[in-house]
């Protein structure tokens, strides 16, 4: 035998279908206090957003109760939620992010 299993008996073939990762949503809710300015900066600095596109996702939220910031995998989707909840916490506002399965 001259394939991969040949030296140990392990298959080591790659399988026919690789599976992509579930993706997750990102959301922005809405609240009465956080200032839009901070809303903003947090979606160019944690979402790498331009400041015109952050203004309005910002708005969006302000208007509709909630918003999507970016669609990612579960630890990139976790980390961001987890880098605005420390943000809003640091800075005192009630600022809420959560994330859903797409
Ligand atoms: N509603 C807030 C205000 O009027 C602004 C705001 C926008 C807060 C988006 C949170 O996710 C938010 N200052």
């Amino acid at each position: 035998p001259t394939g991969p299993e040949r030296e140990t008996g392990v298959a080591t073939r790659t399988r026919p279908q690789t599976k992509k990762p579930s993706l997750y949503k990102v959301l922005l809710l809405n609240d009465d206090y956080t200032p839009m300015e901070f809303v903003v900066e947090v979606l160019v600095r944690i979402f790498n957003k331009a400041p015109e596109e952050a203004a309005r996702i910002m708005l969006h939220v302000h208007q509709n109760g909630v918003g999507l910031c970016g669609v990612f995998t579960f630890e990139v989707a976790e980390t961001k939620v987890a880098q605005v909840m420390d943000a809003a916490r640091r800075a005192q506002h009630p600022l809420q992010c959560t994330m859903e399965k797409e």
